[in-house]
Formats: C-alpha cells, sequence, structure tokens
C-alpha cells in the first residue's frame, strides 16, 4: 500500500459543510487546514466549496444542487480530486465517485497519505499500513458493487460476490499479520523503554506544526526533521538533555491534529504509550496561529483518550516572533474587540494567566526567552525527581542557586 514518491500536485477541490455552530470564520479556518493538508499531501487548491447544512447528506454529503455545482466545475476545469472535509461513509464515497467521475478523498484519507508518505522506519511504515488497511476494509464492498449491478437480479450470489469475500479475506489476514509483526515491536520498544532506567521523562506534545521538533533541536542540539508541512515528524526521538546538573530524557514525537483518524490513534497506541509513560508534558502550542486556541482543546482531547491529560504540564507558547494581533486603527468604531486583537500582554491576564506558573513564551526558532524555558523546564523536572528520590535532594538544587558548572 503504503508507496507514494513522486508528488504531481494534483488539481483538487475542497468540500466543507458548516454547521449552525460553527461561524464563517470558524469555518474558513477549518478549511484552510483541509488546504495545507492538501497541500502536504501533494495537492493544488483550486477551488473551496461550502454548505450550510446541520447534518450532511447521508448520500453524498452535500446536497443535491450543490453538487451539481461542484460537478461542473470539475468537468470545466480538469479537476484531478474532490476533498471532503469529514470522513464519508463507504457508501457515501461510492455515490459521490459516481456523480463526479474523479478521485474522491476524505478527510481521514488524506491524513493516512500524508503519514504514509512520511513513515520512514519500518516502525512507522507497519503503524501507517495497518491503519490504511482498518480504513480500506469497510470500504471495499463498494469496489466491486459496479459489477453486480451490471449483473442484476435479486439475490444473484455470482463470482461478484465471490470477489468481494476473497478481498475481504485477503485484507483480514493482512491485519491479523500486521497486528502481530506490530506486537512483536510493541514488545521490543517496551524493554527499551524500561532500560532507560530511573531519568526523569519528558515529552513534547502538541498539534502538528507547532515547533515540537524545531525546539528539541535547539535544546538537545539533535537534528530532528523539521519542515513547514504537516506530520514533518512521525517517529519517536529520544534524547538525553542535562540542564545544569539535572539529567532527563525528552521526547519529541508525532503531532495531532483535530479529527485525527481512529485508526491512526489506534495503531499509533504504542508510540503515543511514549507520551501516556512520561512524567512531564510540554505541551508547545503555535500562539502565532489564528486557530491556536482551538488547537489547545484537540491536544487536551487526544490526551484525555490516551490517558495522558492529567500529568504535570508545562504550556509552551511558540513562535511569538511570528505573533501578530490584529489592528482596529483609531478612527473604526464599528469593529468589536475579539482575541484575534490582544497583544501577547493582553493574552497573559486571560485564562493563561489561571494556568498559573506553568506557562512559558518564547521562539524556539530566535531562541527568545530560552532561559526562562531551561529554568521552568528544570524546576518541574527537579520536583518530579526529588518526589521520586528524596535522599537524592542535595544533588539538585535550585536553578538560581546552582553554583557548579555548565554541564552541557
Ligand atoms: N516563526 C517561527 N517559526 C517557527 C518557530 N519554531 C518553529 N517554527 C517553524 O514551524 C515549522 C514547523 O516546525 P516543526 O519543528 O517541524 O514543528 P513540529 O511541531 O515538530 O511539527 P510536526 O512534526 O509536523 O508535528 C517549521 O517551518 C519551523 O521552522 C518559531 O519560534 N517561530
Ligand atoms: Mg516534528
Amino acid at each position: 500500500m503504503i508507496e507514494k514518491e513522486n508528488i504531481v500536485y494534483e488539481r483538487s477541490v475542497l468540500i466543507g459543510v458548516v454547521t449552525q455552530y460553527q461561524d464563517e470564520e470558524k469555518s474558513k479556518e477549518y478549511l484552510d487546514e483541509l488546504e495545507f493538508l492538501t497541500y502536504t499531501a501533494g495537492g493544488e487548491v483550486i477551488k473551496r466549496f461550502s454548505q450550510k447544512l446541520d447534518t450532511p447528506n447521508p448520500k453524498t454529503f452535500i446536497g443535491t444542487g450543490k453538487m451539481e455545482q461542484v460537478l461542473n466545475f470539475v468537468k470545466e476545469n480538469n479537476i484531478d480530486t474532490a476533498v471532503f472535509d469529514d470522513e464519508l461513509s463507504p457508501a457515501q464515497q461510492k455515490n459521490i465517485e459516481r456523480i463526479l467521475k474523479c478521485k474522491v478523498v476524505d478527510r481521514t484519507y488524506l491524513i493516512l497519505d500524508i503519514f504514509a508518505q512520511r513513515a520512514k522506519t519500518s516502525y512507522a511504515r507497519t503503524q501507517v499500513e495497518l491503519a490504511q488497511y482498518e480504513y480500506l476494509m469497510p470500504r471495499l464492498a463498494g469496489l466491486w458493487t459496479h459489477l453486480e449491478r451490471q449483473r442484476g437480479g435479486i439475490g444473484m450470489r455470482g463470482p461478484g460476490e465471490t470477489e468481494i469475500e476473497t478481498d475481504r479475506r485477503i485484507v483480514r489476514d493482512k491485519i491479523t499479520l500486521l497486528k502481530k509483526k506490530l506486537k512483536t515491536i510493541d514488545k521490543q520498544m517496551e524493554v527499551q523503554r524500561g532500560n532507560r532506567g530511573q531519568l526523569v521523562r519528558v515529552s513534547l506534545v502538541g498539534y502538528t506544526n507547532v515547533g515540537k521538533s524545531t525546539l528539541m533541536n535547539v535544546i538537545s542540539k539533535s537534528e530532528v526533521f523539521a519542515e513547514n508541512k504537516l506530520f514533518a515528524t512521525l517517529d519517536t526521538t529520544v534524547r538525553k538533555v542535562v540542564i545544569r546538573n539535572l539529567p532527563f530524557l525528552l521526547t519529541d514525537t508525532v503531532g495531532f491534529i483535530r479529527k485525527l483518524p481512529t485508526q491512526l490513534v489506534e495503531s499509533f497506541k504504542s508510540t503515543l504509550d511514549e507520551v501516556r509513560e512520561s512524567d512531564l508534558l510540554l505541551h508547545v502550542v503555535d500562539i502565532s496561529h489564528p486557530n491556536f486556541e482551538d488547537h489547545i482543546a484537540s491536544v487536551n482531547q487526544i490526551l484525555d483518550e490516551i490517558e495522558g491529560a492529567d500529568k504535570p504540564t508545562l504550556m509552551v507558547f511558540n513562535k511569538i516572533d511570528a505573533y501578530q494581533p490584529e489592528k482596529i486603527e483609531e478612527d473604526d468604531l464599528v469593529t468589536e474587540k475579539t482575541a484575534a486583537h490582544n497583544t501577547l500582554k493582553e493574552w497573559k491576564k486571560t485564562w493563561m494567566n489561571r494556568v498559573g506558573d506553568d506557562v512559558l513564551f518564547i521562539s524556539a526558532i530566535n531562541k527568545e526567552n530560552m532561559e526562562e524555558f531551561r529554568k521552568k523546564v528544570y524546576e518541574a523536572v527537579r520536583k518530579i525527581h526529588i518526589t521520586r528520590f528524596p535522599y537524592n535532594n542535595f544533588l539538585y538544587p535550585e536553578y538560581d542557586k546552582y553554583t557548579g558548572e555548565e554541564k552541557e
């Protein structure tokens, strides 16, 4: 499955649905993200369509009239791919393909495709492949129904049916095999994690593209791949870091996203175990992103799912260099002030203030505020270390009271 090497940018359209609970601004941002996903997967977005609907049409996701608009556009503009901002049911996908006669892709497929493109190690590839097959399984029937239809007839159990069964069995066997393979690797990983001894374990978590790997590189002087595309990192990297004389393990891992496909959460279980088993989380946020509060909520929800929500957490607001509040001109008396107009100073007085001491504002790229970052991380790791080894207390003084040499 997995293969995806040469990217030819496919001409694509985006299709989203706006519910009464979303305002226009939100749905624009959701489609912005879908466009970024499409671009990362190798698509060029030619046009966006959206429709106000409280529940998507069970047969075709959007309504008939809208679909006709999309169809006309697809025909007139040589569109290769229609990308839907939600997971389509197997039936919807089949129906839409029949109408549009172009490739029809949903959000889940897109994310799986990017993961496939990014997976480098055999471990990541196995995890992604399993998720791909899990996604494919319920969609298999659709691949054959056109044959049945040609043959027609109620109760026909011809070769078409048998072929579906054969395919199902092949895929099911493949899934069993991949699960077995993963189990073996999982065991090895578990042993590896166990061998890391008593060091405090810290994980960088956060939405995709917020700068986790960049930050990892700054503090651990490693060279983890960072890029301005989504899901640059799939494989977990662990480095030993020493701040002052205090050693700990720092993990960089896969980023999260809104509506992360369940197939991926399941097959990336072991990668996510890294997070679940850490002692301290550094929740990195891209504060320059207009939707950063939503991102935080999505990340917290996924942390909840993998039982990582109750850990000591430092909120690290990154990319302060790129943060730009929206401006209201002095003579503009109409525009109402919203969160988007907050300066950083004003942000710090909002709910962020209530999070208490565990909040930080940095720029990983410009290495701004890194001293405060080191201090906060040191203090948090020290606290965990001392709770665990009270008799070791004297080894690690408070950050400001340290008089020894810098060991890094
Ligand atoms: N302006 C600005 N850009 C940054 C900063 N930190 C990281 N970036 C950029 O943000 C993009 C994403 O950085 P990564 O470090 O790959 O982000 P990540 O969180 O590891 O992303 P995934 O691995 O995809 O989840 C890159 O283009 C970085 O150069 C920062 O402090 N300021
Ligand atoms: Mg990364």
